[in-house]
């Protein structure tokens, strides 16, 4: 019997195979997760219904987390072939590429209200509309990244939405902790996505990663994904609140 038989969640943010949302789900059905998908918009479909078939899902759905009625949808869409569910995946975010690319002091108030909304906010409203069907038990896990604690060239308003994001989870997890509901983040080091694609010199970062790395290496998908799937399963029963580094200890290094 695996960590995860029995349990079933959703995961929001796939959007192909490089995605660490991938990681995640190969984790969770490996560890005999029932899984629950969500897309962005059709032209992704076509790349996450297959991924999501593969892992035999069993609910495959469109979500924008800015449309909050879609959302609420999914939510009731997994309650009544469902029930109830174990876990739920935030592994969403979205800047506009000016905003990565120019001085931070030039970022538009849209352009702010845009990053902040999709990567921080989202995680508020999905915990909202997912609480009638969370169990008690349930975990909740979001990825994030340490330009939310340092300031990284050209991380701009995507640092200012982890931190937002970060600090959502402390406050999350304190209102959750009494029904038995816990929340943590995955702090992950680089890796080659397509959100990651947008930002500037991310080859350079890479590389300023694997060598300030007391591993002296990058980190992968499947590493997000094992350290995700303890945080989702009951070995993290005493774990709320957290920031868990997966980043080969970058984060710990002068
Ligand atoms: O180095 C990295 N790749 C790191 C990523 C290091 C540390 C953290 N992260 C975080 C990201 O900030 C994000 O929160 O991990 C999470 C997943 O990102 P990813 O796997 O790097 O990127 P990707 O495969 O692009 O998945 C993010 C997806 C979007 O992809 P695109 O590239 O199409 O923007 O987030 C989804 C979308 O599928 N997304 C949305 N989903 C619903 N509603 C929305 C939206 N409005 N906007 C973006």
């Amino acid at each position: 019997m695996g960590l995860m038989t029995g349990k079933r969640g959703i995961i929001f943010g796939l959007a192909n195979d490089k995605s660490i949302a991938w990681g995640i789900a190969q984790q969770l059905r490996a560890a005999g997760a029932d899984l629950a998908f969500t897309y962005l918009n059709e032209q992704l479909e076509k790349r996450v219904r297959p991924l999501a078939e593969s892992l035999d899902a069993e609910i495959i759905l469109p979500c924008d987390v800015q449309d909050e009625a879609q959302m609420q949808g999914v939510f009731d869409a997994l309650k009544e072939k469902w029930g109830e569910i174990d876990f739920v995946v935030h592994a969403v975010a979205f800047a506009n590429r000016e905003d990565l690319k120019q001085p931070f002091s030039q970022t538009s108030r849209e352009g702010f209200q845009l990053a902040l909304d999709i990567s921080a906010y989202s995680l508020v409203s999905m915990t909202r509309c997912a609480l009638p069907v969370l169990k008690e038990g349930s975990s909740i896990v979001t990825m994030t990244y340490l330009g939310s604690v340092r300031s990284v060239p050209q991380y701009n308003v995507m640092g200012v939405a982890k931190a937002a994001l970060e600090s959502s989870v402390r406050y999350l997890a304190a209102e959750l902790g009494e029904k038995g509901i816990r929340v943590n983040a995955v702090s992950a080091g680089p890796i080659k996505t397509l959100a990651a694609s947008g930002i500037s010199n991310f080859k350079e970062k890479l590389r300023f990663a694997e060598e300030g790395a007391p591993l002296k290496r990058l980190v992968s998908q499947d590493e997000v994904g094992k350290a995700s799937l303890y945080l989702l399963s009951d070995l993290a029963s005493g774990v709320t609140g957290e920031i868990h580094y997966v980043d080969a200890g970058f984060s710990t290094a002068a």
